[in-house]
């Protein structure tokens, strides 16, 4: 497929720099490497800004952005704190948009599985370059009229690292270059590191509101909510992303690039772009092990990464809480991965003092918070924190509307997507080898879901085809980060549903795939399920800091403890052999595999991936769910 066609614009080196007549109002084009310098002068001609910025990464650079931005009130200081602000949206740009979230190739079946014919494919939405061609002809040009281009260099994962990947960012979107510089690695250093003619990842991203502004701009938040469209061109490593500014749809390192990008790119060159977390624990012996671990988005990811240990002797360390980069190294075998992100865009509501202390004294500085709520002495508030501010607090809600805390418990102060966003380095436990560029060996991989009913704690995989069928048949309570609503039990196949840029069939073969070279060391592959209810819509787990219990089970087991065995669903924990000191839990209940409620299961997962992946739903996945209907055949 061919990148867009624009003719190569004359740039003009005198005393002001231009780009066709288009002044650059800071930096020095000519610092561009020249393929970077080609693109943005097409995306100029093609936005038609009134200037370009060239960003460098530097804190002043932030310094006169924020201001900036203050002044307009797009965001509010919050003064209780060094360096945090707080941002309210347009209450239509709250959350992913998955069903304006597209990719495009020539074929669609390279972006999109065979599905069989009337079911609905939720996993990945195409559109032919011609049709997308029709569409954004109809959103860019001159999109950015009136408005800054920011130029912005970034790296996902540390910069001049083998492992990591460039990307330039272009956006109009001053609040979207200030969370690129939390969330990614911004710097003029980039320009250096991409050689003449070496590929970068291309990422325009507009709001889609060109001055004069002709629609009505709510909370100094301007987007296009009816004609938001996210876009991803895998063949030629670009994203466009119009009309949002929130969260996944603009900060386009994140989902965009380190998600479906990357996926492709993986696909390519043989390893893996996971919505995963990475943590280390350390038992009480001083032993260290490093594991993966994916969960649908909002489902604790962040918590677990930077879990505080409910029994002595433990210590976890984080080293992303969201996207990993894994590869199996070619001498050792070990699958090493990294984090190509710098920062944490995690979930405000129900994070606390005692969820999750780690991300709240992450965000104590230099942050920028959206949606929640705000104290009347100038500190962040959402849902979750009534036990840590004073009743009495007066709260202005993410809406505007103020109330006193404990008067009126209906008021909601905070949208349930509301996100706080601050640096990764600022976190208390974050690992010291977070940025070791040739990555952390992998022990385990975890996969995992909101399972109120049936699902037990935890599941080992019987081998790696077993470990990839449970990924596969990955389900989870849906929750705010997009725009589903209601509470149903979706499926979310390696928590990727959002996030694969290529034929999901080829992705779960890809996994299988791994099985086939000798020298990889595959890692165990593990199921959990926090959230399992008793009959009275409890929860049968405490999660939280005793997750620690189940995660030292799942080191015990990397290292061959015989403490696991078989059923029908895969190896648990032998009845005592997980720490339960302390703690009221009802064992039979929690492990139970109910015959019917996994007996239906298969059926319907079988009909769901059978509808969604059609004949690219790999063989050794069809087998592993007939194996898995004759041993729950045998159960009693
Ligand atoms: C996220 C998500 O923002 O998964 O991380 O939605
Ligand atoms: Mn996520």
């Amino acid at each position: 497929m061919e990148d867009v066609n624009v003719p190569f614009v004359e740039v003009h080196y005198v005393t002001i720099q231009k780009v066709g007549d288009i002044p650059i109002v800071k930096g020095d084009f000519k610092e561009l490497p020249p393929q970077v310098q080609k693109w943005v002068a097409q995306m100029v001609q093609l936005c038609t800004p009134r200037g370009v910025y060239i960003c460098d990464g530097s804190d002043e650079e932030a310094e006169m952005v924020t201001q900036k931005l203050v002044e307009r009130g797009t965001l509010t200081k919050l003064t209780k704190y060094e360096n945090n602000y707080i941002c309210w949206t347009d209450p239509r740009d709250v959350a992913r948009v998955e069903s304006k979230t597209f990719i495009v190739t020539d074929d669609k079946y390279a972006s999109v599985p065979h599905s069989r014919e009337g079911a609905n494919c939720v996993l990945g939405l195409w559109m032919s370059p011609e049709e997308m061609k029709v569409q954004l002809d109809d959103r860019l040009p001159g999109c950015m009229s009136g408005r800054m281009m920011y130029i912005i260099p970034f790296s996902m994962g540390p910069i001049g690292s083998p492992l990591s990947k460039i990307g330039v960012q272009v956006t109009d979107s001053n609040y979207v270059l200030l969370s690129m510089r939390v969330m990614t690695r911004v710097s003029s250093e980039i320009w250096k590191h991409l050689k003449h003619g070496e590929e970068f990842v291309k990422c325009l991203h507009s709001m889609g509101c060109p001055r004069p502004v002709e629609r009505l701009v709510i909370k100094h938040w301007p987007c296009n909510p009816e004609k938001t469209l996210i876009v991803h061109f895998p063949d030629i490593r670009k994203v466009i992303s119009y009309g949002s500014g929130y969260g996944g749809n603009s900060l386009l390192g994140k989902k965009c690039f380190a998600l479906r990008i990357a996926g492709r790119i993986a696909y390519d060159e043989g390893w893996l772009a996971e919505h995963m977390l990475i943590m280390s624990i350390t038992n009480p012996k001083g032993e260290e092990k490093f594991v993966a671990a994916a969960f649908p988005s909002a489902c604790g990811k962040t918590n677990l990464a930077m879990l505080t240990p409910a029994i002595p002797g433990y210590t976890v360390r984080v080293v992303g809480d969201d996207i990993a980069w894994m590869r199996f190294d070619k001498q050792t075998g070990e699958l090493r991965a990294i984090n190509p992100e710098a920062g944490f865009f995690g979930v405000a509501p129900g994070t606390n003092m005692k969820t999750n202390p780690n991300a709240i004294l992450t965000c104590l500085k230099n942050s920028i918070f959206t949606n929640v709520g705000e104290t009347a002495d100038g500190g962040f508030y959402w849902e979750g924190l009534e036990d840590e501010t004073p009743p009495g607090t007066e709260i202005t809600s993410w809406t505007g509307e103020k109330f006193i805390l404990g008067e009126d418990k209906t008021k909601k102060s905070s949208h349930p997507n509301a996100r706080f966003c601050c640096p990764a380095r600022q976190c208390p436990i974050i690992h010291d080898r977070w940025e070791d560029p040739a990555g952390v060996p992998i022990s385990a991989i975890i996969f995992g879901g909101r399972r109120p009913e049936g699902v037990p704690l935890v599941i080992e995989s019987f081998d790696w085809k077993h470990g990839v069928f449970l990924a596969s048949q990955l389900k989870s309570e849906t929750t705010a980060a997009a725009e589903h609503t209601g509470k149903q039990v979706m499926h979310d196949p390696f928590a990727m549903r959002p996030f694969v840029g290529y034929n999901f069939g080829h992705y779960i073969q890809h996994w299988l795939d791994f099985e086939k070279d000798p020298n990889n060391k595959l890692p165990k592959i593990f199921h959990v399920n926090w959230f399992r209810l008793d009959e009275n819509k409890k929860f049968l787990w405490p999660g939280f800091g005793d997750n620690i219990r189940v995660l030292d089970w799942i080191i015990r087991r990397t290292n061959g403890e015989d403490i696991a065995e078989v059923s029908p669903v895969g190896l648990l924990p032998k009845k005592d052999s997980i720490n339960l000191q302390g703690l009221v839990i009802d064992w039979d209940k929690l492990m139970s595999i109910p015959k019917e409620y996994w007996v239906n299961d298969i059926q319907e997962t079988l009909k769901w991936l059978d509808d969604q992946l059609g004949d690219d739903l790999p063989k050794d996945i069809r087998d592993q769910i007939e194996k898995q209907k004759e041993r729950l055949s045998q159960l009693k």
